[in-house]
């Protein structure tokens, strides 16, 4: 049996009466005209396709903002399409959202004080005071749709930072909605979420929710920490749940997994061989590859991680010729400044390092910033001996799972940060790094290309167990099964009440 099988049916069963409502910013299908044509494209991202197929099986509503060019051409009156396009299971209700309300809903408000604020970088805040405003009635805008879909029997599942009023917004209207929200970025301690001017309202709005995940369990205890400084809470640490408001949240740790078999197939695909066939020929490649993959944000440690590869040639000329170095950096939220600059700092710093070590047979640094297929990805991650994710500060981080599971040759080496969420799970069996020690980076990189194969096999058997035994169904069904549980608590209790 498939995880999605087990998804399919645990999902359906612990469902029953109840109708599946998810909300995320980003929609799992878009429509787009060019040339005067229509075509659906399927904008990549791991949580839109993981949740597809639950929405398939399960039915129901997805709630999204319609970013496509042609997306309420192809709508009812509502907003709503039903997709698949090819065997339609459930609605896609797209919420429209003009471009001033992006800008400071999803470029300012979510991106310039969430993102940093969440991430630790309270520099990069932005305190322009209409962001707020605009966070506000986007989330209006999500919860009138979510609220005009809901019955008092709908289970509704917010997606990540982008959605944090809305729960409250809904609860308004649905009472006795099940509410569970998942964040996908880290949760920071009390000090740094203060610096956050709208803590409150945030907080109010996330403790709408019956249950509120995150990637790990200090998130949750970070969480729960200033749940307990917002008036009228009171934090239960025995069970982890705060109560407010007459509620109780429950705050659970579900780190997220990869389609681990898929990723497998992928990796084992003949389109992944073509690919590194010709990646091979067109790059002038050492014999050892290493590899990184992420968009280019400063959370991510790109330029910590070149000022680590820089020294390391330089202290060890003897990998000169050797090892090369491919960066998959994809360009990202280059409507803020911040972005831009940190991408022009990585290009120029990777000409310089290219300057300083290449020859005509060897490229230090190959860097890629086309979006590569997922065959081709998957051919990187295969084919490569290290996989470096040095980042500053990562909610999780997929990259590392989606390396692991594309190991199917020769075993290497994860190179991975202490700071990234995935060393709850991975830290054991990967090389730690931390992305502000250079030196020990340096040393880090050094260990890992020399490391006996008895050691990486070893290290590499210890990770593909834990990713494969903790996909992405593995975290539906855990979610699915806490609701339940949750839910069952909730009837005990009230059977007890009204025997009283
Ligand atoms: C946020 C949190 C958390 C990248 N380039 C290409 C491509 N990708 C795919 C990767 C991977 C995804 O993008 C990146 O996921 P991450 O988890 O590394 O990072 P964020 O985008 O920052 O995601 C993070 C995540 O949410 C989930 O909760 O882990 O901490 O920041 O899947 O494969 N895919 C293809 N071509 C590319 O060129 N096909």
């Amino acid at each position: 049996m498939t995880g999605d099988q087990v998804t399919a049916e645990t999902v359906s069963s612990l469902l029953g009466d109840r109708e599946l409502i998810v909300a995320s910013n980003r929609q799992p299908y878009s429509h787009v005209r060019e040339d005067g044509e229509i075509t659906v494209t399927r904008p990549a991202g791991g949580l839109t396709s993981a949740l597809d197929p639950v929405m398939q099986s399960a039915g129901g509503t997805w709630v999204a903002w319609g970013s496509g060019n042609a997306d309420f051409d192809v709508t009812d009156e509502n907003g709503s399409v039903r997709v698949p396009p090819e065997s339609p299971a459930y609605d896609l209700r797209r919420v429209e959202l003009d471009e001033e309300r992006v800008e400071g809903y999803y470029y300012g408000y979510s991106n310039q004080v969430l993102w940093p604020i969440c991430h630790v970088y309270p520099s990069k805040m932005n305190t322009e005071t209409t962001f707020w405003n605009h966070y506000r009635r986007a989330n209006r805008a999500f919860a009138d749709a979510i609220a005009d879909e809901a019955t008092e029997e709908s289970l509704i599942w917010f997606q990540d930072y982008h959605l944090g009023v809305a729960p409250r917004m809904v609860r308004e209207k649905c009472p006795d909605a099940f509410c569970m929200q998942f964040w996908h970025i880290p949760w920071p301690s009390w000090d740094a979420f203060q610096a956050c001017p709208q803590y409150e309202r945030l907080l109010d709005g996330l403790l709408a929710n019956d249950l509120l995940g995150f990637h790990t369990e200090r998130y949750c205890q970070n969480f729960l920490d200033c749940a307990a400084m917002l008036p009228g809470t009171r934090v239960d640490r025995a069970t982890r749940s705060v109560v407010y408001e007459g509620r109780r949240t429950f705050v659970r740790p579900f780190p997220l997994g990869i389609d681990a078999d898929g990723r497998r197939e992928l990796a084992t695909s003949k389109d992944a061989t073509t690919f590194w066939r010709e990646f091979r020929r067109e790059h002038e490649l050492g014999e050892a590859v290493a590899v990184g993959v992420e968009r280019l944000d400063y959370t991510k440690g790109i330029p910590e991680r070149l000022t680590a590869l820089e020294r390391f040639w330089d202290q060890h000329p003897e990998w000169r010729g050797e090892f090369t170095y491919v960066q998959k950096a994809s360009e990202s939220r280059t409507q803020i400044d911040a972005y831009r600059e940190l991408q022009a700092e990585v290009e120029d710093e990777v000409d310089r390092i290219n300057d300083r070590f290449g020859t005509d047979e060897w490229t230090p640094i190959v860097y890629l910033n086309e979006h590569l297929p997922k065959e081709g990805l998957a051919a990187l991650y295969r084919e490569a001996d290290l996989c470096i994710v040095s980042a500053r500060r990562d909610g999780m981080n997929l990259v590392a799972k989606e390396f692991v599971a594309s190991q199917v040759e020769d075993s290497g080496v994860l190179l991975l940060s202490e700071l990234a969420g995935a060393d709850e799970e991975l830290g054991d069996e990967a090389v730690s790094v931390h992305p502000h020690d250079t030196k020990g980076f340096v040393d880090a990189i050094e260990r890992a290309l020399s490391l006996p194969e008895s050691d990486r096999e070893r290290r590499m058997h210890g990770l593909r167990k834990q990713v494969h035994s903790n996909d992405v169904y593995a975290w539906m069904n855990t979610q699915f099964r806490t609701i339940e549980a949750i839910q069952r608590g909730r009837e005990v209790a009230s059977k007890s009440l009204r025997r009283q």
